[in-house]
């Protein structure tokens, strides 16, 4: 059914789940300001305390034990390790629960993999002009050169930054995640340019200096949507659905996997709408040059994000401002056969998964693949039987096992998020995404296993390690 040795995981964040946001010397980070300013945040909650995790470790092991888990994902907060996000001033206690984290993982056969940037920059980075200020690249890559040096030794998987796609468009062009910016049609384009910037930086330093040696992998997790034209014979909605592919998934995936650069669909795309609103100047959409570090090749698996899929429609998009929206000028679309569940984004599309992973070996070279996010939410009531949201994650593995049996792509694993209920960004606590329930206002923050958790493990344990039923 599954290759021998698949990874059976769960994934986390730190800013969703740690809380102490201020506990022995961590710095804030753009979350932690962006959270405390009202009107942000539903209920303006924040991360302050969160799932506790922090704290609370030793639970979260528990969970993790509970599940069978052979892999957890989890994230490290830049500012708990860096408190004003340079190596110049470490915070021992940062690297102490870290520490703790990985070496408990270990003892329990539990391989931990880590990604070094989820959404949470310093504030005092951020100040420093963050994302948008070309710096950023070297001073990511001394953060991530002192994770390798520090927790390499036994941390084998690595993602560099959680899809810089949502990051550069949620924080920079729509403004509903921190830091909260609208600068329409250009900021992206220049945050998303220096993330790549900084991920190839990043994986360079690992390849020279520490391939050897540690033997990880590194990459970098792409979030992408499953698309397909609202017209399947409309050849307007084909090329709208390329541009869709080539301005989310494409956008990273293809300078790092295909060419070393973006792709064409998306310059031109772009510099045809600045023509027309009369933008000139230089593309908006940034050029690599000889002193950057060389995009191509600088991943070593396919990390992704799977959660949902659109039909698209062209047109739609095209107003007089400059925008990311009018330069795609497409339109997303849901089919009314697709349940909307758990959250008004989230329309229930397990078979997307298995053609993403088809359309993934066919664009970029059949790569290894690891799922490291898919997940399920939840709104309103609790309900701890949550037969749907299992339901949700058993077609969706199944459909995994067709892309590996029947489309021989090369999927090694698969994350479930998430571990636990946690900070839904935006959406504060009011979606859950757990496989175990957290209550934020019980007093305890206990961690309550969902059916969805319950046969999750029996899957765990029925597939792990031979990947033939047991
Ligand atoms: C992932 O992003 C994140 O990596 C993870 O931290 C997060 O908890 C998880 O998804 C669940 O959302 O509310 O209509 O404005 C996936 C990309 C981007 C999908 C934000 C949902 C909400 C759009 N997500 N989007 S909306």
């Amino acid at each position: 059914m599954f290759p021998p040795d698949f990874a059976w995981g769960a994934a986390t964040s730190a800013f969703q789940i740690e809380g102490g946001w201020q506990a022995d010397g961590k710095g804030p980070s753009i979350w932690d300001t962006f959270c405390h300013e009202k009107g942000n945040v539903f209920g303006d909650q924040t991360g302050d305390v969160a799932c506790n995790s922090y704290e609370l470790w030793e639970k979260d092991l528990e969970c993790i034990q509970q599940l069978g888990l052979t892999h957890y994902r989890l994230s490290v907060s830049w500012a708990r390790l860096l408190p004003d996000g340079m190596t110049q001033h470490v915070n021992q206690r940062g690297v102490q629960y870290y520490n703790r984290v990985i070496n408990d993982l270990l003892a329990c056969n539990v391989s931990p993999m880590v990604t070094l940037y989820h959404f949470d920059l310093p504030q005092a980075l951020h100040d420093l002009g963050g994302w948008k200020s070309p710096e950023i690249a070297t001073l990511f890559d001394n953060y991530a050169k002192f994770c390798f040096q520090t927790f390499g030794d036994r941390v084998k998987f690595w993602i560099t930054i959680n899809e810089p796609h949502i990051c550069a468009k949620l924080g920079y062009e729509d403004g509903i995640h921190a830091p909260g910016l609208k600068e329409k049609g250009t900021t992206a384009y220049l945050v998303g340019h220096n993330m790549l910037r900084a991920h190839a930086k990043a994986w360079h330093s690992y390849n020279s200096e520490y391939r050897a040696k540690q033997k990880g992998a590194v990459s970098l997790a792409f979030n992408s949507d499953w698309f397909e034209p609202l017209d399947p014979s409309c050849s307007a909605d084909i090329t709208a659905t390329e541009r869709e592919f080539a301005f989310t998934l494409g956008w990273f995936a293809w300078p790092v996997f295909v060419t070393g650069d973006y792709p064409e669909t998306m310059r031109f795309a772009i510099n045809s709408q600045s023509q027309k609103l009369g933008f000139d100047g230089t593309s908006r959409l940034p050029t690599f040059s000889d002193d950057d570090p060389f995009i191509l090749g600088t991943a070593d698996f396919f990390a992704l994000n799977y959660y949902t899929a659109r039909k698209v429609k062209a047109g739609g998009g095209v107003d007089q401002t400059l925008s990311m929206k009018s330069d795609l000028d497409a339109k997303e679309v849901l089919d009314p056969s697709w349940p909307i569940c758990g959250a008004p984004w989230l329309a229930v599309v397990p078979h997307g998964l298995r053609k993403l992973l088809r359309y993934i070996k066919d664009t970029f070279h059949n790569p290894m693949v690891y799922i490291t996010e898919n997940g399920f939410s939840q709104m309103g009531p609790v309900q701890i039987e949550d037969w749907e949201r299992w339901e949700f994650y058993s077609s969706t593995i199944s459909e995994v096992a067709k892309a590996i049996q029947e489309d021989g792509v090369n999927v090694r694993g698969y994350f479930a998020w998430s571990l636990m209920d946690n900070f839904e960004w935006a959406d504060g606590f009011s979606v859950r995404f757990g496989l175990f329930h957290v209550d934020p206002s019980d007093a305890e923050l206990s961690r309550t296993m969902y059916r969805s958790g319950r046969e999750y493990a029996r899957i765990i344990s029925k597939y792990k390690t031979s990947g033939q039923a047991k």
